[in-house]
């Protein structure tokens, strides 16, 4: 195929979103494409990890009390000074560290940023897919140093959300608030085109994606709603087929395209972990926000919408069911007497 045909860049598709918004100053765009910068960055590193010296653990422990790889680390140092000193960031959040991250003196700009740098990456040393996860909410301090409130505000706050997917090839998924767009990196040429043009979620799928080795801690309600997908019932599509990765973003991005539900509910595994694994700001917030503009659903397991929880910690973890629209549903009148 010849590479002029492969169309629009993600740079030009920001700045036409842009137009439609004539009161927008460009500092979003700004921002997503400083962003998308560093992603490239880290998707370089990720492919070559079996070469360098990236693969492995880098001896310590994160605030989430997870072995933190080499590359977990790169991901986080190489977001985290290249969105310090880009302007359009009052204060930011990351998966990977415990407290609030400043900007450079003098560079506030007006959005707050929390990311993943590098989600599922207890993957990395089996060469499956990972992924950045980011959002973006407007501060209440634009312009000024930011503060931890600033970053605690819902899931519909948001104004960006996104993430990029290490994968058989890499991609960034994004939405702004005007449906979800899908692009493919040519590394030979070292951009983003757009390869998903407002992707829409299947209503209803034939897949779950859950970690049934939790089962023997599950409530009752999910082993019930779980019978269900495996019972045999050819009319209304049954037995789902299992699909599970163990990295969210590949999970959720397979969801996405192919339809699906993905399910972390809480359990009684871990006490540290009693109100769900994963977390509000880094995962389920920003995925829920796509998952929307897509024509999915995102829930807890006693049914809230996880685009309404006003997160009360950086690292607050919830339980998470979100994918196809109709499957959402069906899973949250299962889960209804827990509400
Ligand atoms: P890591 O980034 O530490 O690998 O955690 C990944 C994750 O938060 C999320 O991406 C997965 O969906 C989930 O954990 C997998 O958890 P289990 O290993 O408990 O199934």
């Amino acid at each position: 195929m010849i590479k002029e045909s492969y169309g629009i860049t993600v740079s030009r598709h920001i700045l036409d979103s842009q137009r439609l918004h004539p009161e927008a100053t460009g500092d979003l765009s700004g921002l997503l494409s400083e962003l998308i910068v560093a992603a490239k960055t880290i998707s370089a590193e990720v492919n070559m990890a079996g070469l360098g010296d990236f693969l492995g653990q880098a001896g310590k422990t994160n605030i989430q009390g997870e072995k933190v790889q080499k590359l977990d680390v790169f991901a986080n140092q190489n977001i985290k000074r290249r969105m310090a000193s880009c302007g359009y960031v009052s204060i930011m959040t990351s998966e990977e560290e415990a407290d609030a991250i400043p900007v450079v003196a003098g560079q506030e700009g007006k959005y707050t940023l929390a990311f993943d740098p590098l989600d599922g990456s207890s993957n990395i040393d089996v060469n499956v897919s990972i992924g950045t996860i980011f959002s973006v909410h407007r501060a209440h301090s634009g312009g000024q140093p930011g503060c931890e409130v600033d970053l605690l505000q819902p899931g519909k706050n948001q104004v960006a959300a996104g993430y990029i997917i290490y994968g058989s090839s890499t991609m960034l998924v994004y939405t702004t608030g005007d449906g979800v767009h899908g692009f493919t990196l040519d590394p030979t040429v070292g951009e983003f085109y757009l390869s998903h043009p407002d992707i829409r979620m299947p209503e209803r799928s034939k897949y779950y994606s859950v970690n049934e080795g939790n089962s023997p801690f599950w409530h009752p309600e999910m082993h019930r709603y779980i019978e269900y997908l495996k019972a045999v019932d050819k009319q209304s599509g049954r037995p789902y087929s299992a699909r599970y990765i163990g990295s969210l973003v590949a999970d959720f991005h397979r969801n996405l395209i192919a339809g699906g539900i993905f399910l972390y509910p809480r359990d009684t595994k871990n006490p540290a972990k009693a109100g769900g694994k994963l977390r509000l700001l880094y995962e389920a917030s920003p995925l829920a926000f796509i998952a929307e503009q897509a024509g999915g659903r995102a829930i807890t397991d006693d049914g809230r919408e996880i685009m309404e929880i006003v997160p009360s910690d950086l690292h607050q973890r919830v339980p998470l069911i979100i994918g196809s629209r109709q499957d959402v549903d069906i899973a949250e009148s299962f889960f209804a007497s827990r509400s």
